[in-house]
């Protein structure tokens, strides 16, 4: 008989906390130089990193611009909604889940 033990050992699975798309939506209003400016001041993007966003959302439709915890990707998401809002235009951002 042997003395060597066989352990199944199952690994706890920690269930990783869904993780939320901030998502740029193009409209036709919007000045593009106002779109850059919200991407640099809510999201903290570059200059360079801003306008490939804008652009990409301009020509595609949309376009992720960051991927945050549920709560943090919503408050940003109104965050920068409310800027354009807050000047008139129909500026969306929208935060959905990433699988
Ligand atoms: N389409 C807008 C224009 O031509 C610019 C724009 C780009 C608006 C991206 C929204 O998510 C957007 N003025």
């Amino acid at each position: 008989m042997s003395d060597i033990e066989t352990k199944t050992k199952t690994k706890p699975k920690i269930a990783r906390p869904r993780r939320y798309m901030v998502i740029l939506l193009n409209d036709d209003y919007t000045p593009r130089e106002f779109v850059i400016r919200v991407l640099k001041t809510v999201f903290k993007l570059s200059e360079d990193q801003s306008l490939r966003v804008m652009i990409t959302a301009h020509t595609k439709g949309k376009c992720v611009v960051t991927v945050l915890p549920k709560d943090a990707a919503e408050t940003k998401a109104k965050e920068a909604t409310d800027f354009g809002a807050q000047e008139g235009y129909p500026l969306l951002f929208v935060a959905e889940p990433e699988e």
